[in-house]
């Protein structure tokens, strides 16, 4: 079958290492992987661009899998460097061999790449197994607008944006966020190749991803939400909620901020049915949330029941099984 998945950095990468093997396992050709570029930012220069980066490090098994991000066998002497100068976060950590991505991606870039062409170049280091897209070539960077204290640098609303990774990796998402936005989204396209992969697809999944901060920018580029409604596939979505509470990071707080409860049937009710202008037809949630089946069959949502454990390669491997199965492929 031919496989789009939309994923975010954690939840992404690691259900796309099991989708892999489960398409291996049928011997498929390889799933194309939209990932969300609202987490990008440019920093000291360079271009960063955290969950395609969470993707290719994963995928490539060359990720830090005990930190949750970065390269394994890190250095870090350029940033202690650059944090002498007073250059970049004091709060953020760009790591050596990181580095060396981000100074590729911001040299190819400035000779007139796209972003979906670096993607490209950097897909060709290691054998991936899988098709790697941006979900737009725009910069659309995700801003957490926050309540100001009546600092100058606010808007006169009285609020302040920050740019998601602030928000998070100085805040650790401790600032309540009124909104999130993505400047730049209503002019931004989807990057080439996404429209014809959904429309092509036999299923289109739905990681088990941030819905706010990973799954909300990439349905949020202009024609792309509308491309998943027109797809003759189905679609199945895969739960990040596992009995009432996020398995890591900070969707709860992002959930809470848009006013969706953080249980896994409220994230299939926040992504509605299809048949109800919706995106999902089907939804995978976990044994925990077992009791919740019946509220998500009631919103015109398929519930399917299943261990959504990502803890190894085999289980996450059965979990994008049942995704498939799910849709009959
Ligand atoms: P990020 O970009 O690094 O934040 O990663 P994603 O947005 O792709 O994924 C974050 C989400 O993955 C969080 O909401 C977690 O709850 C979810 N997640 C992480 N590990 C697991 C797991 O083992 N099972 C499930 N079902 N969800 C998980
Ligand atoms: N996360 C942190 O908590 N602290 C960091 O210093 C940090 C640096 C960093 C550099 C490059 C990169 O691709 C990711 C990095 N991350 C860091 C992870 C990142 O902030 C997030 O976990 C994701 O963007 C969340 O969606
Ligand atoms: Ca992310």
């Amino acid at each position: 079958p031919r496989v789009v998945v939309l994923a975010g950095g954690v939840g992404g990468s690691t259900f796309t290492v099991g989708v892999r093997a489960a398409l291996a396992r049928r011997g498929a050709p390889e799933a194309t992987v939209v990932v969300n570029t609202g987490d990008d930012l440019w920093l000291s220069g360079v271009r960063l661009q955290p969950d395609i980066d969470s993707v290719l490090y994963r995928l490539a098994g060359q990720n830090d899998a005990a930190r949750g991000w970065g390269r394994a066998g890190e250095t870090e002497r350029v940033n202690a460097e650059l944090q002498e100068w007073g250059a970049g976060w004091p709060w953020f950590t760009l790591g050596d061999l990181d580095l060396g991505t981000h100074l590729a991606r911001t040299g190819w870039l400035r000779e007139g790449l796209t972003p979906s062409e670096v993607v490209a170049r950097l897909s060709q280091r290691w054998p991936l197994g899988v098709h790697l897209l941006p979900m737009t070539d725009h910069e659309v960077d995700t801003h957490v607008v926050i309540a100001g204290d009546g600092d100058a640098d606010e808007r006169e609303s009285g609020e302040r944006a920050l740019h998601f990774q602030e928000w998070w990796t100085r805040y650790r998402a401790t600032l309540p966020p009124v909104r999130f936005e993505n400047p730049g989204m209503a002019a931004a396209s989807p990057a080439p190749g996404v429209l014809e992969a959904i429309a092509d697809a036999d299923v289109v999944l739905v990681a088990p991803s941030n819905p706010v901060v990973s799954i909300g920018p990439i349905l949020a580029v202009p024609g792309l939400r509308e491309a998943l409604r027109a797809a003759s596939a189905p679609v199945v979505g895969v739960s990040p909620i596992i009995g009432g509470r996020v398995v890591r990071g900070m969707a709860d707080v992002c959930l809470t901020a848009i006013g969706v409860e953080t249980s896994a049937s409220a994230v299939a009710a926040h992504y509605g049915a299809r048949a109800d202008g919706g995106l999902l037809d089907a939804w995978l949630l976990a044994e925990e949330d077992a009791d919740s089946a019946d509220e998500v069959s009631a919103r015109g949502i398929r519930p399917i029941v299943r261990p959504l454990w990502m803890t190894d390669a085999a289980a996450t491997a059965d979990m994008a099984d049942a995704a498939l199965d799910a849709a009959g492929v």
